[in-house]
């Protein structure tokens, strides 16, 4: 089963703005916005909705910047994450009930309290490069547990899919 989720990373300068996930997946870690693309909604459609729910902006431009695949041990579920760039966007985030955002410098990205493959794709994304991967895990991160990573696979690709 392929459960379709979108993430994005506004940038402004050499900064990103990530959110500290307050519940749910992936909580207590820094990440970009995102999540289920509902029934109807096309992928951008998704992007959007998602951005302004859980950091307020709701302008920009969105670009896109790769698809990854998540998938943990013992467990079917293919989690296809598409990842944005959001860049053009005049307005300030406010904090919701699902995150509270702060900028970070490029070289100051708080990768210890990120997922795990974040390290790994992020210099793409920052250096405005396409790509694809998938990563298994062992099983999911949370605010005290990273995940392990069974097997990467990563590269940089001309166009996505
Ligand atoms: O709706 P929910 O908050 O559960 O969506 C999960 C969000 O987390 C969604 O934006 C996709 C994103 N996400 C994963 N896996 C990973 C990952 O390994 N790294 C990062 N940075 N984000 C992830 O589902």
């Amino acid at each position: 089963m392929k459960k379709i989720l979108t993430l994005c990373i506004p940038i402004k300068g050499n900064k990103v703005l990530l959110g500290m996930k307050k519940r749910g997946f992936g909580c207590g870690r820094w990440n970009g916005f995102g999540g289920k693309v509902e029934e109807g909604e096309t992928i951008e459609q998704a992007t959007i909705r998602e951005l302004e729910e859980e950091s307020g902006i709701r302008d920009g431009n969105l670009i896109k910047s790769g698809i990854l695949e998540f998938s943990f041990e013992n467990d079917k579920k293919i989690l296809q994450v598409h990842i944005f760039r959001l860049l053009d966007f005049s307005e300030e985030p406010v904090e919701t009930e699902e995150m509270r955002a702060q900028w970070f410098s490029f070289d100051e990205i708080p990768f210890s309290q990120m997922w795990t493959d974040d390290e790994y794709w992020f210099p793409l994304l920052l250096a405005e490069k396409l790509f694809e991967g998938k990563f298994l895990f062992d099983r999911p991160s949370d605010a005290e547990y990273s995940a392990k990573i069974i097997s990467k696979e990563l590269i940089e690709v001309p166009v996505l899919r």
